[in-house]
């Protein structure tokens, strides 16, 4: 038996390296499917392995492996998984887990081309959080900002507690400061498609040559194209994600009562509102609603909050 982690998946293949720093192209036998689906929460998963995960593998006489198992995950950060056929069952959004036992997360946005999206931000910001994984905001294009927009934001976001990296790809500026956060841990980079992920990768790690432009994750001829994250060495012990594009995410799993504790900034006032079920919405004697009229929580994370609980479905006991 060999260890290993997942760094890749392309359709059925597991690329896994192995402790002494080989790549082996793994299977994932089908009884893991089927172990999977007797599990007693009922949630229909659809990524049993994922990039990040931690594997025990053996290997064939041909030099590919066969997974054995699967070590139990530190962590893992997800998505519900897009509207596709054979995904839902009755409707259900599936879980779509973009990779497992992460140390820090790099949410890339852009300036613009795409547009400045800090509803998106939120989203993602929400899905870390709820999986304890540190948050970390990347502005990329500025060189397309000649009035400093981007800088209501990062204060913004700053005032939260999180570290705002704001930088160019394309004129590789503020690149070494996020070069330097990476060490010694596993960083995934993720956010819409077309903010310039691969291309922030690339400027810091040349050698890399991940593919750049290719925001629609479709071929041209309408198919999907099975594209997950990659997981790169960089140092010891360091590593990086690079995450396909994606242009809608909606947090998997969260309840509404929780939502709010994965707004940061709300924490203080959550416990001063007259009811403990308080969703912070129509209630009366709301304590954020309150430091939302008092500009003690801004209005855009305020929106954000409302826009993704509207979007909890209401019958979901998760
Ligand atoms: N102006 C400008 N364009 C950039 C910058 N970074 C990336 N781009 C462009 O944005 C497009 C998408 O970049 P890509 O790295 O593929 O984005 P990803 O989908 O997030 O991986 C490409 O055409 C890049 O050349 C930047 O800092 N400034
Ligand atoms: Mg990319
Ligand atoms: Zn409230």
């Amino acid at each position: 038996m060999i260890n290993g982690r997942i760094v890749k998946i392309e359709a059925k293949d597991y690329y896994v390296e192995t402790d002494d720093g080989r790549i082996v192209r793994c299977n994932l036998p089908g009884r893991f499917k089927k172990q999977f689906h007797l599990k007693k929460d009922k949630l229909y998963k659809i990524d049993i392995a994922a990039v990040g995960d931690f594997l025990e593998i053996e290997l064939n006489e041909d030099g590919t492996g066969t997974i054995q198992s699967i070590i139990e995950r530190k962590n893992s950060i997800a998505r519900k998984a897009p509207k596709i056929k054979g995904a839902s069952r009755r409707g259900e959004r599936l879980e779509q887990i973009v990779a497992a036992n992460v140390d820090e997360i790099f949410i890339v946005s852009s300036v613009d081309e795409p547009p400045f999206n800090s509803k998106f931000i939120d989203r993602i910001i929400v899905a870390a959080e709820s999986s304890h994984i540190r948050v970390n905001i990347i502005i990329n294009k500025i060189d397309l900002d000649d009035d400093k927009y981007y800088l209501q934001w990062k204060e913004l976001y700053e005032k939260i507690g999180y570290d705002v990296f704001p930088a160019s790809a394309e004129e590789k500026a503020g690149l070494g400061n996020i070069e330097k956060r990476l060490g010694g841990k596993v960083n995934l980079f993720w956010g819409q498609s077309g903010v310039g992920k691969s291309s922030i990768l690339n400027a810091i790690f040349p050698h890399f040559d991940l593919k750049v432009g290719d925001i629609s994750g479709y071929s041209n001829k309408g198919q999907h194209t099975t594209v997950t994250s990659v997981m790169l060495k960089v140092a010891e012990n360091t590593y990086v994600i690079d995450t396909p594009g994606i242009r809608e995410m909606a947090p998997f799993g969260i309840m509404k009562i929780d939502l709010a504790h994965y707004f940061k900034e709300f924490e203080p006032f959550i416990q001063q509102c007259k009811f403990n079920t308080c969703t912070h919405y129509h209630e009366p004697e709301c304590a954020v609603a309150k430091a939302v009229e008092k500009d003690l929580i801004s209005v855009e994370r305020y929106e954000s909050y409302l826009n993704i609980l509207e979007t909890i479905e209401e019958d979901m006991n998760f």
